[in-house]
């Protein structure tokens, strides 16, 4: 209880930042997305993980707000990466967004913040969870579709992961399937099955595919092979701060 209310400060005050992993085109190797991916550095516990706080924020009523904070921080960053010199800003950025989220209040959120930062909608990739998605369909489609004609990139999170009808799939107006960390290190122990079966699906479907939490050099060509549209994880850059992020992109962009 008592961490809820800390919560409710760090949303209210902005602590709760935002690191920025970037995303990169398996065939040129440049970096064309990054991922924010919110961060709780508590003064006395230290850091505590989103996998906690996401799920705290959705019990206690808070994740509105905490969205709310990480869509209008992403759109900020966007825009003061735009605005210094030297910097090659990222093309996108990809915002995760929660379950309890995806209701008809979500396309407006997202339009005014793009709207106060003066973005473009092609710079904002919105990731749902496979899992969210199910919860109810036919509602998480008309949501999409509202995201979708604003002109927001939409991606599938942890692909593989929930239990999604395949389907179902080819009804959502999505974009991007992300293939969940897990398949790419299964790749290691010579098992490709499960993200060569997505990635294929993927094509079939004319959806890109971004392979996540990709950790060797090894995985990487092998996803290559395999065909995944872009590669994220920590082989080939971690998340970093935004202003980090500017002198990385300065240097990689
Ligand atoms: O960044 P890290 O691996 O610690 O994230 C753990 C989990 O928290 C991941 O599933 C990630 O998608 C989720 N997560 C990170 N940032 C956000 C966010 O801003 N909003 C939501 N809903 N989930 C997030
Ligand atoms: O569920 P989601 O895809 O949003 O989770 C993103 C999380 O994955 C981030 O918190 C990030 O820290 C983590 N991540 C990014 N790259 C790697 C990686 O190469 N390996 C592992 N294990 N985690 C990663
Ligand atoms: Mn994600
Ligand atoms: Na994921």
């Amino acid at each position: 209880l008592r961490l809820v209310t800390e919560l409710r400060d760090a949303i209210d005050s902005r602590d709760i930042t935002l690191l920025y992993q970037p995303i990169f085109s398996t065939a040129s190797r440049t970096p064309v997305a990054v991922e924010a991916l919110a961060r709780w550095d508590h003064p006395e516990r230290g850091p505590i993980s989103p996998a906690v706080f996401v799920p705290l924020a959705e019990e206690s009523g808070l994740i509105g707000g905490l969205g709310l904070l990480v869509l209008d921080e992403t759109c900020r960053q966007l825009a003061e990466w735009d605005r210094l010199t030297g910097v090659a800003a990222p093309p996108r950025a990809n915002v995760n967004v929660s379950a309890l989220q995806l209701d008809g209040n979500l396309p407006d959120q997202v339009a005014a913040a793009l709207q106060r930062h003066q973005l473009h909608p092609s710079r904002i990739s919105i990731e749902i969870t496979e899992s969210a998605l199910m919860k109810d369909p036919a509602s998480a489609q008309r949501v999409l579709q509202q995201l979708r004609d604003l002109g927001v990139e939409l991606a599938i999170d942890d692909f593989g992961t929930g239990y999604s009808s395949l389907a179902y799939l080819r009804h959502l107006p999505v974009d991007c399937l992300k293939v969940d960390r897990s398949f790419v290190a299964e790749l290691s122990a010579g098992h490709g099955e499960i993200a060569s079966a997505v990635i294929a699906l993927a094509r079939s479907l004319n959806l890109c595919t971004v392979a996540e939490g990709v950790e060797t050099a090894e995985q990487a060509d092998e996803l290559g092979r395999l065909g995944a549209t872009y590669l994220q994880g920590f082989t080939l850059a971690e998340p970093m701060t935004g202003g980090h992020a500017a002198a990385w992109f300065a240097i990689h962009g």
